[in-house]
């Protein structure tokens, strides 16, 4: 008898028909986002869950679900579940590393130039049909982008891609702060220099959020942090929402305290906080980091492997290619 499987939310035709080759398929083709009790319905009978940063994996859910031995995650980050409940279940977790990183380096990067050099504003602005009058001196004028300096808030792998591009692409002088300190092999990697926080708060040019949500990362940037910044700042969160208190933020924005920003998660989402809404000098995107076709694609395919292995089915199949909590693994 093959172990049943729940994928929550909808995948590419091909993985999907991958998942069906190795197990018992429950999928959502509709992609409709359930509720914990929806999905504690369907998890009945279930070894494995495919899921996503929509659905909370926590002790409460574990407790409804004592067959749920692998749960295997879309996406680098994984704060939507509770490891330690898991690790204490003997319950493997597995991410997607390594396949996001260049491509949710890349839209960092896209953030930090399109709020900086203004673009969706000026994209308005065309649209709307105000554009009447050419070469108006300080029209859409922003802050360099090369030659600035660059900090970084949160230094894994994501982080050091979007130095490597700032040094090498832009010219940029690059600074960070991170829970530890990068080794000195990966500091000359990356170009860039450790700071403590408040100096990379007072000098960073464009500040860039990526560093991973846990309860020591909420608001990490809040009104106080803002404060601290450069009036002609831009700040850029491609991490996760919560780590920026978005009210805070929006009113700063309002003020002048800091000159631009460029989210891609947010406090709450899919609901955006009001206040940003009304702001021109803020860009918003939708959760879209890893959102290209190859990489999309590389992460579900690596999550079917992760099942594959976890649930034991194939012998060549070996350990899951990336564990949360491998120590479930060792204990088995
Ligand atoms: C999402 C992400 O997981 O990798 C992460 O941590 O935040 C994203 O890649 C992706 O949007 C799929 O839900």
């Amino acid at each position: 008898m093959r172990p049943a499987v729940l994928s929550t939310r909808a995948t590419y035709p091909d993985i999907a028909d991958r998942l069906r080759e190795h197990f018992e398929v429950t999928d959502n083709p509709a992609d409709t986002v359930w509720s914990p009790a929806e999905l504690i319905e369907r998890l009945q009978g279930k070894s494995g869950v495919m899921s996503t940063g929509s659905e909370r994996i926590d002790a409460a859910l574990l407790e409804a679900c004592p067959q749920l031995k692998a749960v295997c995650n879309v996406g680098v980050g994984y704060n939507n579940v509770d490891v330690a409940a898991c690790t204490a279940r003997g319950v493997v977790v597995t991410n997607t590393p390594d396949v996001v990183t260049e491509t949710t380096a890349d839209l960092g990067f896209a953030l930090i130039l399109a709020a900086a050099r203004r673009i969706v504003q000026a994209d308005g602005f065309l649209r709307r049909g105000e554009w009447t009058k050419t070469g108006i001196y300080n029209q859409f004028a922003g802050p360099d982008v090369h030659g600035a300096t660059l900090g970084i808030l949160g230094m894994g792998r994501i982080g050091r891609a979007i130095a490597r591009r700032g040094a090498l692409g832009f010219g940029m002088r690059v600074i960070y702060h991170n829970r530890s300190r990068l080794d000195a092999s990966q500091e000359t990697e990356s170009r860039a220099q450790y700071v403590d926080k408040a100096t990379l708060l007072q000098e960073a040019d464009h500040l860039l959020l990526i560093l991973p949500y846990g309860p020591g990362a909420h608001h990490a940037i809040g009104m106080a942090e803002l404060l601290q910044m450069k009036p002609t700042a831009t700040l850029v969160n491609i991490a996760r929402g919560g780590i920026v208190d978005d009210a805070a933020l929006a009113a700063a924005l309002r003020a002048g305290t800091i000159a631009a920003a460029a989210l891609d998660v947010f406090e709450g989402e899919p609901r955006i906080h009001p206040d940003l809404l009304g702001l021109d000098n803020v860009v918003l995107t939708a959760h879209m980091g890893s959102a290209s076709e190859p990489t999309r694609r590389a992460m579900h395919n690596l999550v079917v492997d992760n099942l594959v292995a976890a649930l034991g089915l194939d012998p060549q199949a070996g350990q899951p290619p990336t564990p949360v909590n491998p120590e479930v693994l060792s204990r088995r």
